[in-house]
């Protein structure tokens, strides 16, 4: 028979782990202080804090979260503010009621009470059985109650004081083709946005604000499997399309991962929605290419492209919120949630946006850089060979510049040593 219990190996009584974990956490090197935390425009998700670590193949590993405890935790780490779905608040059958109103205004008072502001509001339009045809369904009823139901995201945002609203259409599609057809669909698609921004002018002459940012969000697959607006560069046609009456008060919440997903360069997917002035929310995490939406914390799968994004963001002047869309894993405990995996995600994306400024001022990058900005001497004619040999040893420094930027990302530049 196997022998399961390694004699030498002690047991850690239930009662002592989370002092072990908190240990180790300190042994870690500290951490960065909620001051300094709350400096950055960084958001947790209620959905996130909630998540309980269900998936279609996977039962729930942890208790539920509501919005106090979420808020609380998120105040005490320093994450200075919060997002959320109306239906993460607001059960479906209470959208839009009196008990409503009661929920927006407890979450109002949990929101001063624990120093945190809510960014940004988002209707899901994706769980509920009545978005089992999409929030574009062929249906009048199921297309009025979108509109209801996002034009209700848009007061509950500015009672709430977001700046941002987001939609990821993640059931704009179909399993089965043919049915569903794609032009129509992303015409009535956009009359819910529209709704949303029609009410959304009404609202903030109301209450004397601004309107909100409107972000699309996209994700190239799940849960249909075929979605009519899979990519943030697919959401920018449709955006410019003329379907849409206000364009200017819809951009982009592009997500890391998401663009990863579908094999894209998240940087370049990034850079496409700067130029199109579009970049206005960031959902950050991490995850693999080609694979489902693992929404792994930030920088732990792919740290050289975190530093790699950040540096484009960073010097592009990005000033919108970093929303901490990623889902603590199932191994990870209530207590884990708020003890490691928030802190360490928050400490991972601060260290790398550091990280980002020292790429930016790096003497090596920068003479690298504006070497191969100024080019070899100039050849007379259009002599391509002349012109390859010209520039030829310069281009080495391409690769010196990423062996550069991985010293720095290892720390190399500031005293790690080859030897040991
Ligand atoms: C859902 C999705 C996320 C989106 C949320 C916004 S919904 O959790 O997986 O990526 O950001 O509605
Ligand atoms: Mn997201
Ligand atoms: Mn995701």
């Amino acid at each position: 028979m196997a022998v399961y219990h390694d004699k030498s190996m002690n047991p850690v009584p239930v009662t002592q782990q989370q002092s072990l974990v908190e240990r180790l956490m300190k042994a870690c090197g500290g951490s960065y202080s909620p001051a300094t935390r709350r400096k950055y425009y960084i958001s947790g998700p209620q959905w996130a804090a909630a998540y309980q670590g269900q998936a279609l193949f996977h039962a729930p590993t942890r208790a539920e979260v509501g919005y106090e405890e979420a808020i609380r935790q998120y105040g005490r780490i320093g994450i200075a503010h919060w997002a959320t779905h109306d239906t993460d608040v607001i059960p479906t059958e209470a959208i839009g009621t009196d008990r409503q109103a009661e929920i927006v205004a407890g979450i109002k008072k949990a929101l001063a009470d624990n120093g945190v502001a809510c960014s940004m509001v988002t209707t899901e339009t994706f769980h509920h059985a009545v978005w089992s045809a999409s929030p574009a369904a062929e249906s009048p009823q199921v297309r009025e109650y979108a509109a209801f139901r996002v034009s209700n995201t848009v007061r509950v945002g500015h009672e709430l004081g977001a700046e941002f609203a987001v939609y990821w259409p993640g059931s704009l599609g179909y399993y089965v083709q043919g049915a569903v057809e794609e032009t129509q669909t992303l015409k009535w698609y956009a009359e819910a946005m529209n709704a949303a921004c029609e009410t959304d002018i009404e609202t903030a002459a109301k209450y004397g604000r601004p309107t909100l940012k409107h972000c699309m969000e996209a994700k190239p697959f799940e849960p249909q499997a075929e979605i009519l607006l899979p990519t943030s560069d697919a959401m920018l046609a449709w955006i410019g399309s003329g379907l849409l009456k206000h364009p200017e008060m819809v951009g982009l919440n592009p997500e890391y991962l998401h663009e990863l997903m579908w094999g894209a360069a998240p940087r370049a997917a990034l850079a496409r929605a700067l130029l199109a002035g579009k970049l206005w929310h960031f959902d950050i995490n991490d995850g693999y290419r080609l694979k489902h939406d693992v929404d792994i914390a930030v920088g732990l799968v792919n740290p050289l492209d975190w530093l790699n994004v950040l540096v484009l963001l960073r010097s592009h002047g990005y000033n919108g919120p970093f929303n901490l869309d990623y889902k603590p894993p199932r191994t990870t405990s209530n207590h884990g949630v708020f003890a490691v995996s928030f802190p360490t995600a928050v400490d991972r994306f601060i260290t790398l946006w550091e990280m980002a400024g020292e790429v930016m001022e790096d003497p090596i990058i920068k003479e690298a850089t504006d070497a191969l900005k100024a080019g070899g001497p100039a050849v007379s004619g259009h002599d391509a060979v002349a012109i390859f040999e010209a520039n030829k040893e310069l281009l080495t420094l391409h690769e010196l510049i990423a062996h550069r930027l991985v010293q720095i990302l290892l720390g190399l530049h500031r005293g790690r040593v080859y030897s040991v």
